[in-house]
């Protein structure tokens, strides 16, 4: 059994030289909540305004009154404060290291002036192109630079991105176009993961076959393979033929601190992924503040998130947040196993890698391997380490602290969420101490608080859901053209604060101990998956009737998903359909959305109002029949009976 209580101190060598420190902390805290508009002030002074807010929080999360502004008054544009404003000081400073895939491919490195001007010359392109300031450019790139230039290219003149990951299918992507109406997109031939091609352009092609994307009327196409691509003229236009004469200067938009930076869709409980929409000036001071505070960044820090930009993740901490801040960022477009599971720690020798950041399933992945991948490496240059995207149990915790960080690095567990646009809870290093799977403590301004399922505030050490009493700068404003869905999924469930959908324990020492998604939501190896996105993709297939999806532990990917599927009348389950259904979902999703087991279900557990109890699919998932709990309910007890006897054992 672990220790999960188990505590390591603050380490003095570090809070010596640290951005906050244990009394900072208790100190900055208390300023933060007491007189949010004061501290939020002085924070926005980290950034170049063109004109400075005087207006710096109107809040209400009152139904009635709903609203939530942050600077409201402020003017900026995101692109000159990752980058025009350093270039008098950190022109030629390393903006971004280009880890290829392939490690033989040589490194690239892209100052502040280069960057400037990849970004100057595209944002220049996208208004020759008709791209005007509110329009909307989907980005579906691979992990290269062009994935950072395109989402500071539309900052620069004012349209809203939304980045696809690249690992989604194209009735993914067409979703996704027509919910946001984009006018362009930005692709590339092809992507490279562990040497693996993934045809991005062909996705393109297909997605804009489908319904609702006619909107889009140029497609860039990055050449990055090299590989033959169709080419629709006058659609699909070269990068670089766009981009290569054009100027590399380029008047950045004016932006109001409140008009849309980014949309990026996110899976939740019901129908379809939500467009999450982040706003310009408060997304910006909070992410810049909370990776500076965060990672305790210093000038020459070499700072590597291994997320991929079509997460929040790499939003935040991979552009805004660190080059915001002047920072060296690695851009890194494998895997961490390919070609062997020594990569991670390789790279990090490789370019002298300060402060990394991953998720917990990667860090599990490796564990797997056993120590000598790692220890074959030296990591000598690591001073800091964190995690992000689902809970870490305290076995890979301890694993990353004493093999990875050779017990020299604190670990930063940090828990936010796309709608969040950055950390929430967090320890920072020099002021708090760590205790192995628990995200410790809120970050300044932060304001957590659990209830029962009444919405009855607990108080003290207690489990329930965790809600947040008050806002911060970096706070999403609404569902991208669905404002009452925004009211309704995150302020009606507990009046008067912002439900998380997350479960969470608090602690004797007031720690917070994040326990997973509450609602119908699966984490699958840190990517958020609704149920119903899968079980909508399984009745879409014609030979199913029915289908309920719920997640299940997984040991390395946290959560996996276990499908329950009723055919329709006269259609026999077989080996070969159950294989077919799974790669529908591929097809039809991506594979992060793969389904790892498919039972079939004569029948649901249905209460007598016709609902599908997933409780006890969840349960059954688990391989806990003995758990059901209350089956009183139940239309028909012997459908349960028969989907215990019928289980696929993993
Ligand atoms: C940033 C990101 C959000 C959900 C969130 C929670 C889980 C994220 C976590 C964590 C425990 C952490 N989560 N970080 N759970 N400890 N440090 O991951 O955003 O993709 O929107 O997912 O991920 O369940 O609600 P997103």
């Amino acid at each position: 059994m672990n220790h999960p209580a188990a505590v390591y101190p603050i380490d003095p060598d570090f809070a010596a030289n640290a951005r906050v420190t244990r009394e900072d902390y208790e100190r900055q805290y208390a300023e933060s909540v007491n007189d949010p508009a004061g501290f939020w002030g002085k924070v926005a002074d980290r950034l170049d305004w063109f004109t400075k807010p005087t207006k710096i929080k109107d809040v209400s999360y009152d139904l009635a009154d709903f609203r939530i502004h942050w600077y409201e008054d402020g003017e900026l544009n995101a692109s000159v404060n990752c980058l025009d404003r350093h270039l008098d000081e950190r022109g030629d400073k390393t903006a971004l290291i280009f880890e290829h895939d392939d490690p033989s491919q040589p490194a690239e490195r892209i100052t502040y002036r280069e960057l400037h001007a990849r970004v100057c010359k595209l944002a220049n392109a996208l208004r020759s192109l008709g791209v005007r300031k509110g329009d909307r450019v989907t980005i579906y790139l691979p992990m290269i630079p062009e994935a950072v230039v395109a989402m500071l290219a539309c900052a620069r003149v004012g349209a809203i991105h939304s980045v696809v990951f690249g690992g989604f299918a194209p009735q993914s992507i067409a979703d996704r176009v027509a919910d946001c109406q984009s006018k362009l997109i930005i692709t590339a031939d092809e992507g490279l993961r562990g040497g693996k091609k993934v045809p991005l352009k062909a996705n393109v092609d297909a997605a804009l076959k489908l319904g609702g994307t006619n909107t889009v009327e140029t497609v860039l196409v990055v050449r990055h393979t090299g590989s033959a691509v169709d080419m629709q003229m006058p659609r699909d236009r070269w990068y670089d033929a766009v981009v290569d004469e054009q100027p590399t200067q380029c008047a950045p938009e004016r932006m109001n601190a409140e008009d849309p930076l980014f949309i990026l869709y996110t899976s939740g409980s019901t129908g379809k992924p939500k467009g999450v929409l982040h706003t310009t000036g408060g997304y910006l001071v909070y992410a810049s503040y909370t990776h500076e505070v965060v990672f305790d960044l210093r000038e020459d820090d070499v700072y590597w998130c291994t997320a991929d930009v079509g997460w929040v993740t790499g939003h935040s901490y991979i552009v805004y947040g660190p080059l915001a801040n002047g920072a060296t960022a690695l851009v890194f477009e494998g895997v961490p196993n390919y070609p062997t599971v020594s990569r991670f720690w390789e790279v990090i020798d490789k370019h002298q890698v300060t402060l990394f950041y991953t998720a917990p399933t990667a860090i599990r992945a490796l564990m797997r391997d056993g120590d000598e991948p790692v220890k074959k490496t030296s990591r000598a240059s690591l001073r800091l380490l964190g995690t992000v995207g689902e809970p870490i149990n305290p076995e890979a915790w301890r694993w990353y602290y004493e093999v990875v960080g050779d017990s020299r690095s604190p670990i930063v567990d940090t828990w936010w969420q796309t709608e969040t646009g950055g950390i929430l809870i967090t320890p920072l290093a020099g002021a708090i101490d760590l205790k192995p799977g628990s995200a410790t403590k809120p970050f300044f301004g932060i304001q957590p608080a659990l209830v029962d399922a009444n919405g009855g505030r607990l108080e003290g050490e207690a489990e329930g859901n965790l809600v947040l009493l008050d806002s911060w700068p970096g706070q999403m404003r609404t569902v991208y053209g669905d404002h009452a869905r925004f009211i309704d999924t995150y302020f009606r469930t507990y009046p008067g604060t912002y439900f998380t959908g997350d479960g969470c324990r608090r602690d004797a020492d007031g720690y917070y101990w994040i326990t997973g998604r509450v609602d119908d939501v699966i984490n699958v190896s840190g990517h958020r998956i609704g149920t119903a996105e899968v079980e909508s993709a399984l009745v879409s297939h014609p030979k199913v009737a029915e289908a309920a999806v719920v997640g299940f532990p997984h040991d390395i990917k946290g959560q996996g998903i276990y499908a329950y599927v009723t055919l329709i009348a006269g259609e026999a389950p077989t080996d070969e359909l159950h294989k077919e259904l799974v790669a529908h979902v591929r097809k039809e999703i991506g594979p992060i959305a793969t389904p790892d087991h498919l039972q079939w279900a004569p029948g649901l557990p249905k209460t007598r109002s016709g609902k599908i109890m997933r409780r006890i699919l969840r349960k059954i998932a688990e391989n806990a029949p003995d758990q059901l709990g209350d089956t009183s309910t139940l239309a028909d007890p012997a459908v349960v009976e028969s989907l215990v006897r019928e289980r696929r054992v993993p």
